[in-house]
């Protein structure tokens, strides 16, 4: 059940598999910093294409070469599976 919101417990276990994200006022967070913007912006751009491809989308913002990730699932109203997925997936694309 992907977008069944997750207990306290469940956020937790979850968070201890996922490094570098925080959980923040209900939400997983993580800050990217890259070499510039073109590389910000070519991150966001896997991002997008990944979010889209499993209809589960990030709030975020970029500045110049900073990108802040929030993830929440909206319909929910709070941390899912989707979520965790979607980061894990976002580490991913980091990975050397
Ligand atoms: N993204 C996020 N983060 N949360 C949602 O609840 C959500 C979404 N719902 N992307 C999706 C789109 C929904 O609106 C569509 C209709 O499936």
């Amino acid at each position: 059940m992907p977008r069944q919101k997750l207990s306290d417990s469940e956020i937790a276990a979850e968070a201890a598999k996922l490094p570098g994200w925080t959980i923040a006022a209900g939400k997983l967070r993580r800050t990217f910093t890259f070499k510039d913007f073109s590389e910000a912006f070519a991150f966001m751009t896997r991002v997008a294409l990944a979010a889209e491809k499993m209809d589960h989308h990030p709030d975020w913002s970029n500045v110049w070469n900073r990108v802040t990730i929030e993830l929440s699932t909206h319909d929910a109203g709070g941390l899912t599976h989707n979520d965790f997925s979607l980061a894990a997936h976002i580490n991913s694309l980091l990975a050397p």
